[in-house]
């Protein structure tokens, strides 16, 4: 062992200044020695450690070293050692690569039968979609069918016994036109009576003496005309204030339930009265433009 170090500390200190003794001396490296440790050295730089094992190369180069620092010779078979270590590296690199590979198609599957699971839900939500559609579309046609035949029935019913002539309709036991264009309760009264005249007979504003009468024609009204705007009928108080006859100058009943509660005020100029867009008789100024009901066989009196 004379002329080499006993203790030649790292083995990468080793690589790096391998010609100094523990005196300090030049130490001449061995030819055989420097071409392995130059080969070595290559290798180290090809093959960079993936982290899963001891560097193989490191690991043999201390043995290395050490036997040939003691002999100054190095066997063959470190080389094939070295070789089959980074055989079973990579055989256990490629067995982790495997497994994790099998992982993954394993997640992949799950995935994909998850995906297809939602599929045939959303599948099925679009098919009831469409017959919830098809259906709401089938009760609309139904429904516009159904009102048809419904019109057809209540214009039937309507003209069926119809003995008024026009534009007078039967509501009751009454023939009545309603004028649609707005008037003063007096030219209300000529137009009455021009549509009577043109007939051969008489006509006026309506007299709607009875809670029957006062019923159906409220209703006919409604189903056929728009009531918001009010309509003129035959009475008034213009002979003396607060006592209210119709115009073939009879009494009007009072109170409930012909009037609405309040009605007639007595305010002084209200002194026609007529319905009220919610079907009870109120009192108005004559001169207030609003909708009219004639009624045909009525003689003005007053
Ligand atoms: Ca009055």
């Amino acid at each position: 062992m004379a002329g080499y170090p006993e203790d030649i500390g790292s083995p990468l200190t080793s690589f790096v200044s391998p010609v100094t003794g523990a005196d300090g001396g030049y130490i001449p490296e061995a030819p055989q020695s420097r071409q392995r440790r130059q080969r070595r050295e290559r290798e180290r730089v090809r093959m960079p450690d993936i982290g899963l094992h001891p560097d193989p190369i490191s690991t043999y180069a201390t043995r290395d070293i050490q036997d040939e620092s003691v002999a100054g010779y190095v066997p063959e078979e470190n080389t094939a050692c070295s070789d089959e270590t980074e055989l079973l590296s990579l055989q256990e690199e490629n067995r982790f690569m495997v497994s994790a590979m099998k992982d993954k198609s394993s997640h992949i599957t799950r995935y994909s039968k998850k995906m297809t699971k939602k599929q045939i839900c959303i599948q099925d939500r679009r098919q009831k979609m469409s017959e919830l559609t098809g259906e709401s579309s089938r009760n609309c046609r139904l429904l516009q069918e159904t009102r048809q035949q419904l019109g057809s029935v209540i214009a039937e019913m309507e003209g069926h016994g119809e003995t008024c002539p026009s534009p007078f309709k039967t509501v009751g036991t009454a023939c009545y036109y309603i004028v649609e264009e707005p008037h003063g309760w007096d030219e209300a009264r000529v137009i009455c009576q021009e549509s009577g005249r043109s007939l051969g007979q008489d006509a006026d504003l309506a007299i709607v003496a009875t809670c029957d009468q006062h019923g159906k024609l409220w209703h006919h009204i409604l189903i056929n005309h728009n009531a918001s705007l009010g309509f003129h009928l035959g009475g008034t108080d213009r002979g003396e204030e607060g006592f209210w006859y119709w115009l073939d100058a009879t009494p009007i009943a009072m109170g409930v339930p012909f009037w609405r509660p309040g009605d007639p005020e007595g305010i002084g100029g209200q002194d026609c009265m007529g319905f009220y867009k919610d079907g009870y008789f109120i009192d108005r100024p004559c001169h207030v433009a609003v909708k009219s009901v004639c009624q045909l066989g009525v003689t003005g009196a007053i």
